[in-house]
């Protein structure tokens, strides 16, 4: 088999990327190790940034985005049992961002790489890079019916998520790692219930953070700050409901419609940056670089930055001998990164109860919140960072 561009992982990475580059006429095959019905239903991320949503509307994949993705123009921060709204819209001038589950973009790319006759292989497992440094690098991998094969290439892209085997792949030696692991995790439900607010509520309670946040007009999002050997069962749901309702309890009343809980589970919280993020002919995108805690509501954004980036790069060299794009890649993605690690990082920092923190930190907490609900400096910097800093 050969192919120009050999693409690991079917996530929002890899499949973004495989469209941007069908809409440069470059060649790729995509290999997943999961199913087309698991990553489908994958539940995950919800937010897009506008620079996400653009590019899915530009690139001729936002059709049901349009029709279905919630619009938002603001935010609203809870603490002390008052609820401040951050007029995102307002504030950047006319930026908003949507509400549109990852698992329904996913579904948008399959189905319009499986429309173009675009080559996505699920169920493949024992997937191996080899060659990575030479000019003709391979992924070998034993396809759905358990047959070995080689994917010749002129390049692979690296998008097998944080668990996955392309950074793995490259010498430990040849990359810096970066870690920040926080002592918290979110506890994450999926209910059925319509949205009691129009807006995501991101909360500081003593008890630790709670977001409010939705999927459509009848299922609502919730997170609870746990522990991050947190035990599920530990978590009946009427346990889970109560929490809620004391997190979010404001003076106005307001409290989230509680409905049939049909998700839970944990998610870890860590920051995670590799560099550089190419090693050959392997270049790396999305979770296989880089993980941010989710309170920014940031790694599918940064995912589809990097391959929005990689895929002119590709295109430059492919189509005309120009190296330069793919040489900068590495730096002009980690620029990006370490813009988001830090206001991931902020966000996190400004809206959790840190295991045995000084009564000092809490009061500069206190003060961190009040600065950002009442300065417009401070909620323009908020609102620019949550909808997404421009490229270039
Ligand atoms: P993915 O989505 O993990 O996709 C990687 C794919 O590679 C496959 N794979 C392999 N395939 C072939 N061979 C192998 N050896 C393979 N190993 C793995 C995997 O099966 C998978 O299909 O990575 P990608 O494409 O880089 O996308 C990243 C995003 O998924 C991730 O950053 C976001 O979900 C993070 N995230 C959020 N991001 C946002 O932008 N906004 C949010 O609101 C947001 N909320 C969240 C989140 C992540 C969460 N969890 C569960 C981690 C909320 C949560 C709870
Ligand atoms: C979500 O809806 O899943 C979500 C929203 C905002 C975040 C993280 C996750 O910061």
């Amino acid at each position: 088999m050969r192919t120009q561009v050999g693409i690991v992982g079917a996530g929002p990475a890899g499949l973004m990327l495989s469209h941007l580059l069908h809409l440069e006429s470059i060649e790729s095959v995509v290999l997943e190790t999961c199913s087309r019905k698991y990553v489908e239903e994958r539940v995950r991320a919800g937010v897009l940034e506008q620079g996400t949503v653009d590019l899915m509307n530009d690139t001729g994949v936002g059709e049901r985005l349009k029709r279905e993705g919630l619009v938002h123009h603001g935010i609203e921060l809870s603490f002390l049992g008052a609820r401040h709204r951050i007029d995102l819209t307002e504030l950047t001038g006319g930026k908003s961002i949507t509400v549109y589950a990852q698992q329904e973009v996913v579904k948008d790319l399959i189905r319009a790489r499986l429309a173009a006759r675009g080559q996505i292989l699920f169920d493949v497992t024992n997937t191996a890079l080899l060659d990575i440094t030479s000019d003709a690098p391979k992924i070998r991998f034993r396809n759905a019916s358990g047959e070995e094969h080689e994917l010749c290439c002129d390049f692979i892209a690296g998008c097998d998520g944080f668990h996955g085997i392309s950074r793995a792949s490259i010498p430990e030696d040849a990359l810096s790692f970066y870690d920040r692991t926080y002592p918290f995790a979110w506890l994450g439900i999926l209910a059925e219930a319509a949205p009691a607010a129009e807006e995501l509520i991101y909360t500081y309670h003593d008890r630790g953070f709670a977001l409010f946040s939705m999927r459509s007009p009848t299922v609502t999002r919730l997170y609870l700050q746990c522990s991050p050997d947190e035990d599920l069962a530990n978590w009946p749901d009427d346990r889970i409901w109560k929490e809620l309702f004391t997190r979010f309890r404001t003076r106005d009343g307001w409290t989230p419609q509680r409905g049939p809980i049909l998700q839970k589970g944990v998610t870890e919280m860590r920051g995670v940056v590799v560099e550089p993020m190419q090693y050959g002919r392997l270049f790396l995108a999305g979770d296989a670089a880089h993980i941010v805690p989710p309170t920014g509501a940031k790694g599918l954004n940064l995912a589809v930055a990097d391959v929005r980036v990689l895929a002119r790069a590709l295109a430059d060299f492919l189509k005309h001998g120009r190296r330069d794009q793919l040489d900068g890649y590495s730096e002009k993605c980690l620029r990006r990164t370490w813009g988001v690690q830090r206001f991931s990082w902020w966000m996190t920092s400004m809206l959790h109860c840190f295991p045995g923190e000084a009564g000092f930190d809490h009061r500069r907490q206190m003060a961190e919140l009040d600065y950002v609900t009442t300065s417009r400096a401070a909620m323009t910097a908020l609102a620019e960072n949550y909808v997404g800093l421009p490229f270039d």
